[in-house]
């Protein structure tokens, strides 16, 4: 009953709203057959992400990490999005103002037509050289280890944010600024401990926006936001859009 009512409550909201916010992580993919990173299935040979994706994991063992690449690559290649990635991709055609923040690199957002987001910790089908700093799409899968720039012959990495490294200037701008003038804030599928994306709840709360989280679990987020929605993102998400 307390659900259905927080649904209807939600709806509403999202009804009148003219600036809506949206920020995805993994648990959006996982309704695609991704696995998340801090799930059972997140792990790759016993490596947890935080092993893999620094720079001083790919300065030890380049190799390493880029058959870790190549694992994900080929998974994600035999997926596609699910109804969250096009009710999304939908409800940016509707709004005056809308912009989607994911954390994910998979580019299922962009496979289901969304245009207006950042991907801020990067996309997979993107390389980048570590010596001229050229950014490619390389959709190559698997790709050759090691790969080379077709400009400089510099090893090229992913074109992936890595824990310890900024996020593009560009993405953080344009994310608060999302964060700051949206109405509502929809949280689909994070865990919410990844920083900077772990602050944006309490920024758009602070601003005055109407906060949910879409979760199977409870996570840090759950204690800001106004209401929090327990289920799967591809039926709970469709169901708030309907
Ligand atoms: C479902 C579902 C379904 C499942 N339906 N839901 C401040 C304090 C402390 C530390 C830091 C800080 N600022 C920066 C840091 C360091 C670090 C950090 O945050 N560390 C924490 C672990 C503590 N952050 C950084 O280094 C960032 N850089 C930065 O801030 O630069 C400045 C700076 C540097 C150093 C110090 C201080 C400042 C960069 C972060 C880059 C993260 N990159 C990764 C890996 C990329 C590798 C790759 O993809 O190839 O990005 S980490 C990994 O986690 C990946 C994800 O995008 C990210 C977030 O994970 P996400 O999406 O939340 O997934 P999961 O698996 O965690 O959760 C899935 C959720 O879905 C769960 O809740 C499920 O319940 C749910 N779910 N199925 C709905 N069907
Ligand atoms: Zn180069």
């Amino acid at each position: 009953m307390q659900a259905e009512r927080s649904i209807s409550a939600v709806k509403a909201r999202l009804a009148r709203a003219r600036a809506v916010t949206v920020l995805t992580g993994a648990g959006i993919s996982a309704d695609s057959g991704v696995p998340t990173f801090r799930g059972a299935d997140g792990l790759w040979r016993n490596f947890r992400a935080e092993d893999l994706a620094t720079p001083e994991a790919f300065a030890r063992d380049p190799r390493l990490v880029w058959e870790w690449y190549n694992w994900r690559r080929e998974l994600i290649a035999t997926k596609s999005p699910n109804p969250a990635h096009y009710v999304l991709a939908d409800l940016e055609r509707r709004l005056e103002r809308f912009w989607l923040i994911t954390q994910n690199v998979d580019g299922l957002h962009r496979a289901a037509g969304s245009q207006q987001l950042s991907e801020i910790h990067g996309n997979i089908w993107k390389v980048r050289c570590t010596r001229c700093g050229r950014v490619d799409e390389n959709r190559t899968v698997p790709i050759a280890i090691l790969p080379s720039c077709t400009a400089c012959n510099g090893l090229l990495r992913p074109h992936i944010v890595w824990f310890g490294e900024s996020l593009a200037t560009e993405d953080l701008d344009r994310s608060y600024e999302a964060l700051r003038r949206c109405e509502v804030l929809l949280i689909i599928g994070t865990s919410g401990v990844v920083y900077p994306a772990a602050s944006f709840a309490p920024v758009a709360k602070a601003a005055g926006a109407f906060v949910v989280e879409i979760n199977l679990d409870a996570t840090p987020n759950t204690e800001v936001v106004d209401v929090s929605l327990q289920g799967r993102a591809k039926e709970v998400v469709p169901e708030l859009l309907s």
